[in-house]
């Protein structure tokens, strides 16, 4: 398929907010693409002579895994430890899903089977950049998993860091009610001492404000740690809002910021760390200490919880750590620009207000094509008044500026940036994992009203298909 068609039209729903958007588009296009050809309607990834299909961009397919897992999705009831329980869905009985925990280098094999989950379940990796065919995006990358199928995934993860793992077919939905985990990629030697990870999730009540918990319900609270003992806790952010975490009890560090390590990260005290949906924050202290999710559950390590910190000071990674080496730099010369200006339409439908979330004024705006080695810089903007921390899959971005100021501390490396209100980011990265890649806010919500698109590298077509036909919907 044609990625331009991995663009759907508007839905007639939302012909009112086109009006409106059209209006923004227009006074975006002089922020769009100065320097770069503008993304055709009509894609760039033709099926030429010599091209490559994204099903032949997969991992290794030979040899013996390392590593192997099975992880089988179903509709099963999720109880957490408060008692609260809901209709879920879970992976191997449980949400989370199992933690999956592998070293660099180790080539990895996931089973995914669907027991009965009707919408359909992929697994993507997300933060990993594994090649294109491995990422699990419904319609782009593979079809949907139906009830009774199966799909095999491998690759041999680089990255030592923290990611998750989730479905990508009906996220809005699915993931939410369950189908996420955690996985951790270890140095070849193993995890230095205590290394927990910790998933915030909220779980929809109806009625009543949402459950949220850490990790697969409300505790344990306490974790035995002898004192003295350096504890690295994973922060995984499985909602979409942004979560507010803290340590309380011990100075800390910020030692991974989306799976990268901080160079010479600096102790910290009491600072409110705000994280992205779907982005992490790896923070290290020396036990006693907790750590507190949006002043709610809280984990205490080698003590009972402390209570939640009064408001602090919000952690900045803008100029965290030492600088260090980057494979490029902020000065360029770029091979390509691109410009994301996000923002808010709200409208009146039949007398009811309706809202959505545009990039560049569209929904679903045309695939933008890159080539294979190009060094690429993005502008993001946020006009609107919401939240989007906005994902680009199989690649990390380095943050070059937040509004102007440049980036001075740790090269600060990320898969989700969390674009605030009026914000504008510069980032940079590599285009050297070829394929066809979403790139859209993980407030799932947000995705599947359309603030979704993708980087899509010339030469490359998918025979997988978007849309309700095919069953493949993967916001
Ligand atoms: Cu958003």
């Amino acid at each position: 398929m044609d990625p331009a068609r991995l663009r759907r039209s508007i839905p007639s729903a939302l012909a009112t907010a086109a009006v409106t958007a059209l209006a923004i588009a227009i006074a975006a296009v002089a922020f769009e693409d100065r320097a770069a050809p503008h993304p055709s309607p009509h894609g760039h990834a033709h099926a030429t002579p010599g091209a490559q299909s994204v099903a032949d961009l997969t991992g290794p397919r030979d040899g013996v895994p390392d590593v192997r897992f099975e992880l089988t999705a179903r509709q099963s009831q999720v109880v957490l430890d408060s008692g609260f329980s809901t209709d879920g869905l879970t992976f191997n009985g449980t949400a989370p899903g199992p933690e999956l925990r592998v070293r660099a280098g180790q080539l990895v094999e996931v089973v995914l089977r669907n027991a009965d989950v009707a919408e359909g379940v992929t697994l993507h990796w997300h933060g990993l950049d594994v090649p294109n065919a491995e990422d699990g995006v419904a319609g782009v990358t593979q079809d949907a998993v139906p009830p009774g199928g199966e799909h095999l995934y491998r690759f041999r993860p680089e990255q030592i860091g923290s990611f998750w793992y989730h479905t990508h077919q009906d996220s809005a939905g699915t993931v939410h009610r369950g189908l996420y985990g955690a996985l951790v990629v270890e140095p070849p030697g193993g995890a230095a001492g205590p290394d927990v990870v910790l998933l915030g999730h909220s779980w929809l009540r109806p009625g009543a404000d949402p459950v949220v918990a850490i990790g697969t319900g409300d505790g344990p609270s306490r974790r035995d740690v002898a004192p003295g003992t350096r504890v690295r806790a994973r922060l995984v952010n499985t909602d979409s809002r942004t979560q507010t975490w803290a340590v309380v009890g011990a100075p800390f560090t910020v030692a991974a910021i989306d799976g990268t390590d901080v160079n010479g990260p600096t102790p910290l005290h009491g600072e409110q760390l705000r994280v992205p949906a779907g982005g992490r924050i790896d923070v290290e202290f020396t036990a006693p200490g907790t750590v507190v999710l949006d002043r709610g559950p809280a984990v205490g390590f080698g003590q009972d919880p402390l209570p939640a910190p009064a408001d602090g000071p919000v952690f900045d990674p803008l100029g965290y750590g030492a600088p260090a080496p980057v494979p490029f730099h902020a000065a360029g010369p770029f091979d390509r620009e691109l410009t994301q200006v996000l923002d808010t339409v709200r409208t009146i439908r039949r007398g009811v207000p309706n809202v959505t979330w545009t990039i560049n004024g569209e929904l679903h705006p045309p695939a933008a094509p890159v080539a294979e080695g190009e060094l690429v810089r993005v502008r993001i903007r946020n006009d609107g008044d919401d939240a989007h921390p906005m994902h680009l899959h199989g690649h990390h971005v380095l943050v070059l500026s937040r509004n102007g100021v440049p980036a001075s501390g740790s090269p600060w490396w990320a898969d989700t940036v969390g674009v605030e209100p009026g914000e504008e980011f510069e980032v940079a990265f590599r285009a050297d994992n070829p394929g066809i890649w979403m790139d859209h806010c993980h407030n799932l919500a947000h995705a599947a009203a359309g603030m979704v698109m993708h980087l899509s590298y010339e030469g490359v077509s998918t025979p997988f298909t978007v849309g309700t036909g095919a069953g493949n919907t993967p916001e």
